[in-house]
């Protein structure tokens, strides 16, 4: 039997058991990926590498107990393996051009003395993180759900610089480049554009992340930081702002990195959507950083789960933990909130009663009252966006 057919098969069983509705797509956990690489990359503990040119670099789960995600733990996502390798810092201008009173070379030094400098504890996560939950398989790298980091970013405000350029009265559009090079002549740079009313005070240029120079893989020397948004916008190694009068059709604002602009933003793969709009603001998500899938505990011993949970800004009210599958769920303790874009730490007592295989299911609630979707419950989207089902953890209580 065909692999594909083999998977439609076993999943029209699975969910008649759950007696769910049948569809042409459903969503399982994401991979859990857990062998990291034998080698570091410049700057980096020892990850999970999906590959090295560009490189594609993904946190393992145990990473996520904590707030605040160490530079050495931070994932990276390049597009094109043209990354430049060496900069003469001195000579490092953005180039701020287009619809602008006088295009303005800002200088690193200028960028950190002449702005007031601000910070922000904020989550950078790709778009695609956890797509290897989406069935069938979509195009893509196909990351767990280690795609995301926290850090406290240090910069100047985007319209602070914009300011200083001096906007033109009909300036709508601003677009993003980073000094990465598309792998062939023919292949799209990743650019983004934001629309001048979608800059708000807390998108910074950074130069600072968790109290150091960015590490190189992460966009030496400065990236755009834009809290609560996917991370496809927050452009790396950034070189040039260019300010237009009109939007600019562009292969990552209107065909990668975009969903169905429907209510529910899913389509299924005999009928991808036609009128797509590009990903935003992250919606609400939680992750086990321990136990992990080796963990072993012993039975009757108290044990503390932990993880972290997040949205695009609303902040978190609760997380609940389930050890029956979802069937009832109880609250766990929540750390501080560092800032409504932060990693919320969250940590759960419990104990193993009897020996054997034992699950625990996480399930975060925001301000506004949204909560996790149970993973089936999720909907196709042919890029494999958004992904943000429950997360559930299976490891072993010994004797
Ligand atoms: N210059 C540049 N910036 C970029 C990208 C890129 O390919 N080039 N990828 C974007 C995407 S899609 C992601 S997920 C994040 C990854 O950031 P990180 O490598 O610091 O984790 O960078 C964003 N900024
Ligand atoms: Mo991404």
């Amino acid at each position: 039997m065909q692999r594909r057919e083999f998977l439609k098969t076993s999943l029209v069983a699975s969910t008649v058991l759950l007696g769910l509705p049948l569809s042409a797509s459903q969503i399982r956990q994401p991979l859990d990926y857990y062998k990291v690489s034998k080698y570091a990359f410049p700057e980096k503990n020892p990850l999970i590498a999906h590959s090295d040119r560009p490189p594609l670099l993904e946190s393992p789960r145990n990473v996520f107990t904590s707030a605040i995600t160490s530079n050495k733990d931070f994932f990276v996502r390049w597009h094109s393996p043209k990354i430049k390798t060496h900069t003469f810092i001195s000579g490092y201008r953005i180039a701020i051009t287009g619809e602008v009173n006088e295009p303005l070379y800002l200088s690193l030094k200028s960028l950190k003395e002449d702005f007031e400098p601000v910070e922000i504890t904020a989550v950078l996560q790709c778009g695609g993180n956890s797509r290897s939950a989406f069935i069938p398989t979509t195009s893509g790298i196909q990351w767990g759900s280690g795609a995301m980091g926290c850090a406290k970013w240090k910069g100047a405000r985007l319209k602070d610089v914009l300011k200083q350029a001096g906007l033109n009265k009909d300036a709508k559009w601003i677009n993003f480049n980073g000094s990465d090079e598309a792998a062939f002549h023919k292949a799209p740079r990743l650019i983004r554009e934001l629309k001048i009313d979608e800059i708000e005070d807390d998108i910074i240029i950074a130069y600072e992340m968790n109290g150091e120079d960015l590490p190189y893989l992460n966009g030496y020397p400065v990236r755009l930081v834009v809290p609560g948004w996917y991370s496809d916008s927050w452009i790396k190694m950034l070189t040039e702002i260019r300010v237009t009068k009109e939007y600019r059709p562009l292969y990552y604002m209107d065909s990668a990195y975009t969903v169905a602009d429907n209510e529910t933003e899913s389509e299924t793969p005999d009928k991808p959507a036609k009128k797509r709009k590009p990903i935003t603001t992250m919606n609400i998500k939680s992750y086990i950083g321990f136990p992990t899938r080796d963990t072993k505990i012993k039975v009757n011993e108290n044990v503390t789960l932990k993880g972290v949970a997040f949205d695009g800004g609303s902040g978190i009210k609760e997380v609940l933990i389930s050890a029956d599958k979802g069937k009832t769920w109880k609250k766990s303790t929540l750390g501080k909130e560092l800032s409504k874009f932060a990693f919320r730490e969250f940590e759960y007592n419990f104990q193993a009663k009897q020996s054997g295989k034992f699950t625990l299911m996480a399930k975060a609630v925001n301000n506004l009252g949204e909560e996790q979707p149970f993973a089936h419950q999720m909907l196709w989207n042919k890029g494999g966006y958004k992904y943000n089902g429950i997360d559930s953890v299976t490891f072993e209580a010994v004797k």
